[in-house]
Order: structure tokens, then C-alpha cells, then sequence
């Protein structure tokens, strides 16, 4: 595997770090992008990163945060049943329709600023490399559940569809409108690169060894997992790579966010 730029640049010469510090914030979110995968899985690189002299604090937590893992429990905290909230039977006509036939037609669209846009088949999702992992689930209305979740790394996914230059967030559109309908009812989520790369980033179609029910986002849900229960995307059949999230519903990058929440749930 070739070096990222970012490592080439931190382990070279001090005149590196220097430039590198003066590109300030907006580069480093470029330069992350470049980096991010190699160095979340690479303890070598993180330690070059940690000894690297000038680096201030904060460039630091820019960098090393973005890689760290939500906790992980054991099968035996795995709760008894797992809460179903929001939408948990979405009367969406064509969304009735995948259920009919078994999610048999349902394609995930992967779309916007990416070079090679994908849709995959559910067959597609499940045949990728898979990532299971037991975390807690916290939503806002003040409660939590601990399960088991299985789908396929987004990082691949996003590698794989290689996204443009421009992209900053990848937008989930869900196939779920609240309340009786209308597209500006529609359930929508966003998240920033940081996220996308992050190893417990999943598009899980499995909850506790099953597959994922209609109550829990059937056939695909996105596991976020140092967030809060909104971010939790259900029900997706899209997710766009775009550059700004202002032009998207009303503007705050989701749902929720668009009625008030903060749109980093982080947690
Ligand atoms: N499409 C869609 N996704 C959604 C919601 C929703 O209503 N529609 N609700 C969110 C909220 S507030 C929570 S707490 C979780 C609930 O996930 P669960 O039903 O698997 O517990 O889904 C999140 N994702
Ligand atoms: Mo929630």
C-alpha cells in the first residue's frame, strides 16, 4: 500500500510539518481524506502522528479523534429486545411494495459526487467483507439498547465508488416519510468524512444474527456508532455524496437537525 500524503508529509522534514500546519484547518480536511482509512488501521502511522513535534493539540485531535472506536460490549449485554422507535412501520407505498417481494427489486443507489456511481442488490451488500460489532444505541428521548450489528464497512463501499474532490458528507435518503406522508416529511441523514471512514461505520442489514426487521430499518440501516439514535439512518435506498448540505430538505443535514436538533449527534 502506497504512503498517504499526510504520512509522506509528517515524517519527512520539519519544513513539511511547518507548511503543513500553516494550511491551517480547511486543507486538513483534505488531507485527512487522503489518509484516514490507512491511518485508523495503521498504529505506526498514529504513533507518527502522536511524536511529531509542533503539532498543537487541537490539530492533533483533529486527527487522532476521528479514529476512535465507539465501546464495544459483550454477547452477554446484548439486550433482551431491542426498542423500535421513530418510524417502525413505514405505510410508504413503495416501500409496502419491497416488503411484498422481499426487498427482491430494492437497490441501493450510491450517487452524487462519486466517479463510479454503484447500485447494489441486497444479494450485492451481503456479499461484500462483512463487519459485526455490539454496541449501544442512545437515543435522545433518554433510553438505550445494546445489540449486535452486522452489514458491510461504508468505507469500502465509498472506496470503491472513489468520491470527487468536492464531496464533504454523504446525505442517506430513506425510503420512510413521518407523519402521514410528503416529501417534506421524508427521513434523511447526514454525516462528514470523518464518519464515513470510521471502521464502525456499517450499512447493516443484521440485528442479533437476523435479518434486519421492518421495526429496525429493513433491508439496510446505517450503524454510526459514536452518535446519538437519529443518526442512525433506517429504510435507506440512496445515499449521495454531495458538497453542501443547505440545498438538501431544510438545510441542517437531516430530519431531525431540520426540526432543531444539532445535526453532530456525536456522543
Ligand atoms: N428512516 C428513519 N430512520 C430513523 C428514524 C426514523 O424515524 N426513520 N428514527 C431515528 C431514531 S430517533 C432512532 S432512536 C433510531 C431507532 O432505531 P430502532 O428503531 O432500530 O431502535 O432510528 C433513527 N433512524
Ligand atoms: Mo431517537
Amino acid at each position: 500500500m502506497s504512503q498517504p500524503p499526510l504520512m509522506q508529509r509528517l515524517a519527512t522534514t520539519a519544513l513539511a510539518r511547518r507548511g503543513w500546519l500553516k494550511a491551517g484547518l480547511a486543507s486538513l480536511g483534505g488531507l485527512w481524506l487522503a489518509g484516514c482509512d490507512q491511518l485508523s488501521g495503521n498504529p505506526t502511522a498514529l504513533k507518527v502522528l502522536e511524536s511529531a513535534e509542533g503539532l498543537t493539540r487541537r490539530a492533533q485531535r483533529l486527527i487522532l479523534s476521528p479514529g476512535q472506536l465507539a465501546p464495544e460490549y459483550r454477547a452477554s449485554d446484548i439486550s433482551p429486545t431491542f426498542k423500535a422507535n421513530g418510524s417502525i412501520d413505514p405505510q410508504d407505498p413503495a416501500y409496502l411494495a419491497h416488503v411484498a417481494n422481499g426487498f427482491a427489486d430494492w437497490r441501493l443507489s450510491v450517487e452524487g459526487l462519486v466517479q463510479h456511481p454503484m447500485k447494489l442488490s441486497l444479494a450485492d451488500l451481503k456479499a461484500r467483507k462483512a463487519r459485526t460489532q455490539i454496541t449501544r444505541h442512545d437515543c435522545v428521548e433518554g433510553w438505550s439498547c445494546i445489540g449486535q450489528w452486522t452489514g458491510a464497512p461504508l468505507a469500502d463501499l465509498i472506496h470503491e465508488a472513489g468520491l470527487k474532490p468536492e464531496a464533504k458528507f454523504l446525505v442517506f435518503h430513506c425510503m420512510d416519510t413521518m407523519g402521514g406522508g410528503g416529501e417534506e416529511n421524508r427521513y434523511y441523514e447526514s454525516i462528514a468524512l470523518a464518519d464515513v471512514f470510521h471502521p464502525q461505520t456499517i450499512l447493516a442489514y443484521e440485528l442479533n444474527g437476523a435479518p434486519l426487521a421492518v421495526p429496525h430499518g429493513a433491508p439496510v440501516r446505517l450503524r454510526v456508532e459514536r452518535h446519538l439514535g437519529y443518526k442512525q439512518a433506517k429504510y435507506i435506498e440512496r445515499i449521495e455524496a454531495v458538497a453542501s448540505l443547505k440545498d438538501l430538505h431544510g438545510g441542517k443535514g437531516g430530519y431531525w437537525p431540520d426540526r432543531g436538533y444539532e445535526w453532530y449527534a456525536g456522543i
